[in-house]
């Protein structure tokens, strides 16, 4: 591919990497720091999610090995109770919106495009400009941490956020919290919240136009069905909880009240807010996750997915209940029969169409000549971990059960099996899967199956005690216990399985880093696959496909393989041999517009330590910020959506007019 970005085979639509106001050279290094920072290419892309995902991932883990290092043995001072609120806010808080929602975000990008038959998504400077503000998002929450940031007097290292990562009211007011730790949890996540919004909208669109010829709704593979059901949960989830952020963010600078109750607020309506888009977003998790092993299983079985259309519906209808069980999650708030009942129904109910996705993917693996490769392990470990984790779920859909869960850590287990036993495996899954694509390499298989003996045995060890724990009336979030409760033994046995999984999940990134620099070449196909993505080298090069295919069947590069009537040319194909296909230009304006967004962030997170920021009126900062995003934003409308050509085979020149 290298040799199709060389000049000859370029020809450019504006002249030499000019911006129409003459202002800017459009950026055209392919490598290095400038063609990471100014990349459109939704592989780079997915690239920059996947890498920031895991390095994610390991921060969370260790905050998890230090909560669990204070919990090992009773009343431990390992961690004071102030360090010890904010590594289990700042654990949550990461492993939900900084490692599983960006690993997703990594297939999202990387496959989607190439799984539809598409060149890039729809909106590619969009696309960079997610990333980053994604990133900002991502480095304001871990800002917190550093001590320097801390106004006078203020206890503790740094002073990361302390309330949770569902931050309840009254905690997260002016009072309870008076340091910037909950301003750097707000503004964290209303950033991140833009990422996923703008991510969201672009993959609808992507998905719903960008199909190639036959690529018809009924053809598309599940894990882009989930993706297209789970933007939709973004864009109608998200709004709620940046409303809630947006009303806290008033409260805490600006003195209104909202949810405070001693000056007459209402707190409960800060629990209905978060948990409208909560509950969403745990489904934002896992249909990912669940259209993963959706492709896992039928290609390791050797066979079709069972009940294809049964699994998409299902897969629906799973995003359209989860916005009907919120209050599952304030059964303890006094919100009456009528509601309650209401609300464990429509629980309850979910374990249909998540239960009709099991049956079919043991359907998928019936009879079928099953290879237990790495992938293939990790997506059986996600059917059985998961279907668990369901199951605790459901005991707690109903209330008077609930009654006595709430708050236990009996919770704490159930949602580290969907999570870890469900997203985490399913994610793990997928990057065995399509790292050979994505690197050109493969994983050997001997450690890949080590590194899953090892997560798979830690992770049952560190969680399956906590049921015990949480039916032996131990609570969640508490810092440390007395001696004589009868909850030390599973606390030590829990600990030495989370250290267990972490040393396994060290193993895995370690194993897969290895595997990156010096794997064997893995070629185009390697597992035999049945989706469009195989029929490329691996990797794709920039522009993904020579000629856009023309889809005849579900399952496409099966069909090809097996069938051998010839496939049509498609008649776009011509003009692109002669005049090279078109590709989006790099920008460095999403970039920009993201660091403004940064920077406004950060002014309002000061505001609330002093009115005086280096002796500037505090609006001056966020002020700054917004005229970069929007010189950023101007900037980039500006300069158009020009790009360039590049020739189809690498081969011979691509000059042509336009
Ligand atoms: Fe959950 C709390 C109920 C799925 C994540 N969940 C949480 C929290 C998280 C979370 C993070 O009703 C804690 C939030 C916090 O910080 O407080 N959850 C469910 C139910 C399902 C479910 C019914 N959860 C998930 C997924 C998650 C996730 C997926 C992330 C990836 N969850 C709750 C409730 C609470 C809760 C309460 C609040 C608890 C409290 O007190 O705070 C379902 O989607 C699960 C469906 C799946 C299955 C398994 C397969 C189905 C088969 C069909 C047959 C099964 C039947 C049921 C007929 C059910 C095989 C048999 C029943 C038996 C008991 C055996
Ligand atoms: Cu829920």
């Amino acid at each position: 591919m290298d040799t199709a970005l060389k000049h000859d085979f370029v020809e450019r639509e504006t002249p030499a990497g000019s911006h129409p106001l003459g202002l800017f050279k459009r950026p055209t290094a392919k490598t290095g720091l400038v063609g990471w920072l100014t990349t459109v290419d939704h592989k780079k892309i997915g690239i920059l999610y996947g890498v920031s995902a895991v390095f994610f991932l390991l921060v969370g883990g260790l905050e998890a090995l230090l909560i669990r290092l204070q919990l090992m043995v009773p009343n431990n001072d390992f961690l004071t109770a102030e360090t010890y609120n904010q590594m289990f806010t700042m654990h949550g808080t990461t492993m939900i919106f900084l490692a599983v929602m960006p690993l997703s975000a990594a297939f999202f990008n990387y496959m989607t495009p190439l799984m539809i038959g598409a060149r890039d998504v729809a909106f590619p400077r969009l696309n960079s400009f997610s990333y980053w503000t994604f990133l900002a998002g991502a480095i304001v929450l871990n800002l917190s941490w550093l001590p320097m940031l801390a106004p006078e007097g203020y206890p503790g290292i740094g002073q990361a956020p302390a309330t949770g990562w569902f931050g309840y009211a009254n905690l997260t007011s002016n009072s309870y919290t008076p340091g910037l730790g909950t301003d750097f949890w707000i503004v964290g996540l209303q950033l991140l919240g833009v990422a996923s919004v703008v991510a969201a909208l672009n993959f609808i669109v992507t998905i719903i136009n960008l199909r190639a010829p036959g690529m018809t709704m009924m053809r598309l593979p599940v894990f882009v069905w989930m993706t297209l059901v789970i933007s939709f949960l973004i864009v109608l989830a998200f709004p709620a909880i940046t409303i809630a952020l947006v009303e806290l963010m008033f409260d805490r600078l600006f003195g209104t009240n909202f949810f405070e109750v001693a000056r007459g607020g209402q707190p409960i309506l800060w629990q209905h807010l978060f948990w409208v888009f909560g509950h969403p977003e745990v489904y934002i998790l896992i249909l990912p996750a669940m259209g993963i092993i959706s492709e896992i299983l039928p290609t390791f079985s050797r066979k079709p997915l069972f009940g294809y259309p049964i699994i998409v519906f299902s897969g629906a209808v799973i995003g359209f209940l989860g916005f009907a069980v919120w209050s599952h999650h304030m059964f303890t708030t006094g919100l009456g029969k009528v509601a309650t009942t209401a609300f464990a129904l429509a629980t309850m109910t979910i374990a249909v169409p998540t239960g009709v996705k099991i049956f079919n993917w043991i359907g998928t693996m019936w009879g079928g000549r099953i290879r237990f490769s790495v992938p293939m392990v990790y997506a059986l470990g996600f059917i059985w971990m998961f279907m668990l984790g369901g199951f605790t779920g459901i005991m707690h859909s109903a209330a008077p059960a609930d009654a006595q869960q709430q708050d236990s850590y009996f919770v704490v287990a159930h949602f580290h099996y969907v999570l870890i036993g469900g997203s985490i495996f399913a994610l793990l899954a997928g990057l065995y899967y399509w790292l050979p694509k994505m690197s050109g390499k493969m994983c050997s298989e001997g450690p890949g199956k080590f590194g899953f003996l090892l997560v798979f045995l830690g992770f049952n060890i560190a969680f399956f005690p906590m049921h015990f724990l949480g039916l032996n009336g131990m609570p969640r979030r508490i810092y440390t216990y007395d001696g004589n409760l009868d909850w030390n033994l599973w606390n030590m046995v829990s600990t030495l399985g989370a250290l267990l999984l972490g040393a396994g999940i060290a193993f895995v990134v370690g194993h897969i880093i290895y595997s990156i620099f010096k794997g064997t070449p893995a070629g185009g196909d390697p597992w035999h696959g049945r989706t469009l993505e195989w029929d490329l080298p691996s990797p794709p090069p920039e522009h993904n496909f020579a000629t856009i295919p023309i889809v005849r069947a579900r399952d496409p590069h099966w069909h090809e393989k097996h069938t051998n009537i010839p496939a049509p040319v498609n008649p776009a194909s011509e003009h692109e041999r002669e005049h090279g296909v078109h590709m989006p230009d790099q920008s460095w304006f999403p970039a920009l517009a993201s660091f403004g967004l940064l920077i406004m962030g950060l002014g309002m997170i000061f505001k609330n330590a002093t009115p005086e920021w280096f002796g500037t009126p505090w609006f001056l900062v966020p002020l700054t910020g917004a005229v970069v995003l929007f010189t950023g934003a101007f900037l980039w409308a500006l300069e158009g959506p020009a790009g360039y050509h590049v020739h189809p085979d690498g081969t011979g020149s691509g000059k042509g007019h336009h």
